[in-house]
């Protein structure tokens, strides 16, 4: 087993990530929770191998499928949930919903809704680092739809005339919405859009988690050092539908399944639970991470309702109340 305690570690945030996100879609389903809801299920290895990489006081940006990188990079399941839930506890006061997760104690500056449109806030957020001088990396997450949006251009033309300490993750899961990347991409090699801007690439396969952290460990350490950002794009396919209203009828079943063959979280967990020296651990994380879960549910249920007080203070003043 290489790196056990690493193994368990990363073992118990992918499958707290898949239990959370399989338990928010049940609750969607009884109507507990409003809006719109993207599922990370099949995704887990990449928010989970980008935060080992990452160091604390990095920054992080994503699109609405946010819950599973907010967790990795340390927000509770309780904030996180009860934001679900639309409650007064939740990482955005209840205020953003699914979509807009925000925690700013550990970076993660969203949780964005328009397609692209957050690259040019890494940039924003990479160029104030270098102004400063605080040795900080942002890394920012983006699917292979936001590929061919104008703003991510600009994001990545900048950053590079820069040399701004920026990780650009293209998260490509083959679809945006019901649109399979052969049909909306004149060149699927997301990564070889790097060449345009003279960036640094990189492209693999997201189903081993200590990959996802090994080759984007080589991209932060590439922007901390000054030489500039790099184009990551990893290959990875999403289980569930775009989100809770697609039934995904536009991929078939056998093609899901071939996927869920090399899903990441399972092949970890198969290797731990072989492996005398962590199954015992890796069987208590299972039992952990279902209490954490459930005590999340029931928190969320319990929380408050947002007073409509905190409208003045956030939504007309912008001032965060937490
Ligand atoms: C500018 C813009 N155009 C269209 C949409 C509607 N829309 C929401 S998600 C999505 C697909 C994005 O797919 P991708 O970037 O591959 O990310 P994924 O959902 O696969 O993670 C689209 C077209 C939007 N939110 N913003």
């Amino acid at each position: 087993m290489k790196e056990p305690r690493t193994s368990l570690d990363m073992y118990r945030m992918m499958l707290l990530i898949r239990r959370f996100e399989e338990e928010a879609a049940r609750a969607y389903s009884l109507g507990k929770i409003g809006g719109f809801l993207h599922l990370y299920i099949g995704q887990e290895s990449i928010a989970v191998g980008a935060s080992h990489a990452l160091s604390d006081g990095d920054y992080t940006v994503t699109t609405y499928r946010d819950h599973g990188l907010a967790l990795a990079r340390g927000m509770s399941a309780n904030a996180a949930m009860a934001e679900l839930f639309g409650k007064a506890t939740g990482c955005s006061l209840g205020l953003g919903g699914s979509m807009h997760f925000f925690d700013a104690a550990h970076g993660m500056f969203g949780g964005h809704g328009i397609v692209g449109a957050h690259l040019p806030l890494a940039t924003g957020c990479a160029f104030a680092s270098k102004y400063r001088g605080d040795g900080r990396v942002s890394m920012v997450f983006y699917g292979e739809g936001a590929a061919s949006i104008g703003a991510t251009h600009e994001a990545m033309s900048l950053a590079a005339l820069w040399k701004l300490p920026v990780v650009f993750v293209c998260e490509n899961n083959q679809y945006a919405m019901g649109t399979s990347l052969e049909r909306s991409l004149s060149v699927p090699d997301v990564s070889r859009k790097a060449d345009a801007y003279g960036m640094a690439k990189d492209r693999f396969v997201a189903d081993d988690v200590f990959t996802v952290r090994d080759r984007l460990k080589v991209a932060i350490d590439r922007a901390r050092s000054g030489a500039g950002p790099s184009l990551v794009e990893i290959c990875t396919y999403r289980y569930r539908g775009h989100s809770m209203s697609d039934p995904a009828k536009y991929r078939s079943k056998e093609e899901v399944e071939e996927h869920k063959g090399r899903d990441a979280l399972t092949r970890l967990e198969a290797s731990l639970v072989l492996d005398p020296d962590t199954k015992d651990e890796a069987g208590q994380i299972q039992a952990a991470v279902e209490l954490e879960i459930s005590a999340a549910l029931r928190f969320a249920e319990e929380s408050p309702e947002p007073s409509i007080d905190v409208l003045e203070p956030t939504t007309y003043k912008g001032e965060f109340a937490r």
